[in-house]
């Protein structure tokens, strides 16, 4: 490897290992680790799984690379020879920006464990040039900036393939990158992104996000989820997910063909997993694509349907996607008929009108075709997976319950401990050897330890270690000094009302008036929020705002900072994860139950010896099942009386407000004079009055409790014996959360592939 390292910087800047800059050292490496991944060999079998997404939140991949690759400890030998740290060089890659949260990062995860398991399985979705977009904090707000990562030197490989996309008035050219995805001492696999031949970054100013949404040409491939609060906004994502599953169904009919497949037996060859609605139209494209090569109408509908499986993701309704037909046929207009066709046959066999893929105001229900021409549909984790056969999807199962079924979340262990948390991953070789790495479920037999002070001690004194990483990483990046031997308590995920960061932001001036009041923590509490918000979702830009102004009042007050902090990690990403997680005490799950499908970062946490407090909600649910309730904190409505109280719409903010004196002193503090001083009136008063007034998320039907389950977590953690018990609990039973896991059970109920 050293030579090939001297040889590339050689070749690239007639430099070597000495006397090259760290930017030179990383391109080599990048080059380098690239091409042991690209020659690995394939995974390859009779039968193919494809997983389509319009997210892969896959984070930096030099690291990863090389421990899957085996050739970590290597690399890092060499690079101290010549006097550099890997950790300091693995810093300058950009974060690809192909993902917003759970569902995307959750791709990530599942491509390393398919390539891992030697599964024949690649990803396909679309080459974002700005991505998600970079946030920004100004005057204590959200400002979303174009988030451009593509470098010179990248993971992406240029591909002979390309493909026609028709829309109705032009036609596009795709173009095709690869990202090779190495497996953990075993094959690999691929991520194939397609991007738009004509794209052009130019038209997007510095410094912002807009852009003309007309130009679909040039802007096609540019951003993730382009804003879709106007008509042409909402029409460019369809441009997107067309030209998406277009270019995805054209490869796979290749790669068939090319194999010299029968199409007509095309499920015993391919198998195509729909992460989320997204994808949907792959199902109508196919059928069209299959007719165009002499199948009947019933044939088509036959081969797709067997070859299709859907992934439900949520369950709030607006996230469900619902097509104007009108739009479908300004863009796409020849998959309208076969999206007719498919509706005349549901509405031929069944009355219900809850079950038509065209409803009466004449729009289209993705997920409805889905579960109507898919063989397959899953939630995500149990108690998920029960509300769909339950409530949400209930109507359809009735009709198809052999279709349904769980494949509960999991997190890739290279990722999330084996690189994010070397120091943890190693102390746990020691005591229970390296099966844990490719079996995760060997890490239960660090049950063995339970009761071993010297073990419990070192648990602890790694996670001060963590906490002085992330300390360094805070300073480095937001000029902010944290406080290491404080408890570190985190939420970070998405920004949304049903994960209720404003609850937490209560809890926070719940503790600010209290030390004001005169008492003062046992030990400092540091409490982190990391959150991007949707740019066209109002309300949850005004929780950040209100997040960022209780952090400079407390930053300003020399009565509270030293006892209690709120924090906001600035543009939270797959990097900044990997920093914080591993440095948190506590882990905030605290969505109102039954909205969260699953959740990941909780397993994350969990496997990090964070403790988690959270609602019955998700795989928390799942969680506390194998940890057992003394070994987690959960407080809160359960998810049945949530889903009462919504239809039986008994819920009213206003009367826990009006009735209970101390959250109508903490909504009023968001309104009152010393956040006015440091914010914006509009905003905050604007949330102010949707947690009185409405308060669709519920937010104040759990606060009295939460606080008081919170507080309680901090009492315990006094007694560091007993919290390190815990820690050590939550490690040795987060085995059943890897991804391998959650991937066997994908292959062998649904994908079969050998
Ligand atoms: C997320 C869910 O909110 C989260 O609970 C789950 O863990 C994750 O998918 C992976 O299944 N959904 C999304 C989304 O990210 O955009 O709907």
């Amino acid at each position: 490897m050293e030579k090939k390292l001297e040889a590339l910087l050689e070749e690239k800047f007639q430099k070597n290992l000495d006397n090259c800059t760290k930017e030179e050292l990383f391109e080599a490496l990048l080059i380098f680790t690239r091409e042991a991944a690209e020659k690995l060999p394939a995974n390859t079998g009779n039968k193919k799984l494809y997983y389509i997404s319009a997210e892969f939140l896959i984070g930096k991949l030099l690291s990863n690379n090389l421990i899957n690759l085996g050739l970590y400890e290597e690399a890092e030998q060499i690079l101290k020879k010549h006097g550099y740290e890997l950790c300091d060089i693995e810093e300058l890659e950009q974060e690809p920006s192909l993902g917003n949260g759970g569902l995307g990062r959750l791709a990530a995860c599942f491509l390393d464990s398919i390539a891992t398991l030697g599964l024949p399985g690649d990803g396909i979705g679309l080459n974002y040039h700005f991505g998600l977009f970079r946030q920004k904090f100004r005057n204590h707000k959200q400002k979303e900036v174009k988030n451009p990562w593509i470098t010179k030197e990248s993971w992406l490989m240029r591909q002979p393939e390309s493909f026609q996309v028709q829309f109705k008035d032009f036609e596009v050219e795709s173009v095709l990158y690869d990202i090779a995805v190495p497996g953990y001492e075993s094959g690999c696999g691929r991520l194939h992104l397609f991007d738009v031949k004509s794209v052009d970054e130019s038209i997007v100013s510095e410094d912002s996000i807009d852009f003309d949404k007309e130009e679909i040409r040039k802007n096609l491939t540019l951003f993730l989820y382009p804003d879709d609060s106007d008509d042409a906004g909402r029409k460019l994502r369809i441009y997107q997910q067309y030209f998406m599953v277009s270019s995805g169904a054209q490869l796979i009919l290749r790669e068939c063909e090319q194999k010299g497949y029968d199409l007509h037996k095309l499920h015993e060859h391919v198998v195509i997993q729909i992460n989320d609605t997204h994808p949907s139209m792959v199902i109508p494209e196919l059928i069209r694509l299959l007719k165009e090569r002499g199948f009947s109408m019933d044939e088509a509908i036959d081969t797709v349907s067997r070859t299709c499986a859907y992934t439900n993701h949520t369950i709030l309704a607006e996230a469900l996607e619902k097509w104007p037909m009108e739009y479908l046929e300004e863009v796409v207009p020849h998959l309208v008929p076969v999206i007719q066709e498919l509706d005349k046959r549901v509405r031929s066999r069944y009355e219900d009108e809850s079950v038509y893929i065209i409803d009466k105001d004449e729009r289209v229900h993705m997920a409805h075709m889905d579960i109507h021409y898919g063989f397959s549909v899953n939630g995500v984790a149990a108690l998920h997976t029960e509300i769909l056969k339950e409530s949400e999807l209930k109507n359809f199962y009735d009709i198809y319950p052999e279709k349904f079924n769980n494949k509960t979340n999991g997190i890739t262990f290279r990722r999330w401990l084996l690189h994010c948390n070397r120091q943890l991953s190693a102390y746990l070789e020691t005591l229970i050897g390296s099966g844990f790495k490719k079996d995760a479920a060997e890490l239960e037999k660090l049950l063995a330890f339970k009761g071993d002070e010297n073990v419990l001690q070192k648990l602890a004194e790694i996670k001060l270690e963590k906490k002085l990483e992330f300390k360094k990483f805070m300073k480095e990046t937001q000029d902010i000094e944290l406080d290491e031997n404080s408890i570190i308590d985190v939420q970070v995920k998405r920004l949304h009302e049903y994960k209720r960061q404003q609850m937490n932001a209560l809890y926070a001036i719940y503790k600010y008036l209290d030390i004001k009041a005169g008492n003062k923590p046992k030990r400092p509490i540091t409490m982190i929020f990391g959150a991007k918000a949707a740019p066209a979702y109002v309300i949850a830009k005004d929780i950040i705002h209100l997040i960022l102004c209780l952090q400079e009042l407390i930053e300003k007050d020399p009565d509270v900072r030293p006892y209690f902090r709120v924090l906001m990690i600035e543009n939270y990403n797959v990097s900044k994860a990997a920093k914080v997680i591993p440095a948190a005490d506590i882990s905030e799950q605290i969505s109102l139950a039954s909205k969260e499908a699953s959740g990941t970062g909780n397993m994350k946490f969990m496997l990090n010896g964070a403790l988690t407090l959270g609602t019955e909600d998700g795989a928390n649910v799942e969680i506390r099942d194998l940890v057992g309730e003394e070994n987690i904190y959960i407080f809160g409505k359960k998810p049945q009386e949530v889903i009462d109280l919504y239809a039986s719409e008994g819920y009213c903010a206003k009367d826990i407000y009006g009735q209970d004196k101390m959250i109508h002193t903490l909504v009023d503090f968001i309104t009152g004079d010393e956040l006015l001083e440091i914010g914006d009136e509009k905003s905050l008063t604007r949330l102010h009055k949707e947690l009185v007034g409405k308060d669709w998320f519920m937010t104040l039907l759990d606060t009295r409790e939460y606080i008081r389950t919170k507080e309680q977590v901090y009492a315990d953690y006094e007694n560091q014996k007993e919290w390190n018990e815990k820690v050590l609990m939550n490690i040795a039973k987060a085995g059943f959360f890897s991804s391998d896991r959650t991937i066997k059970q994908y292959n062998e109920e649904i994908w079969h592939l050998k």
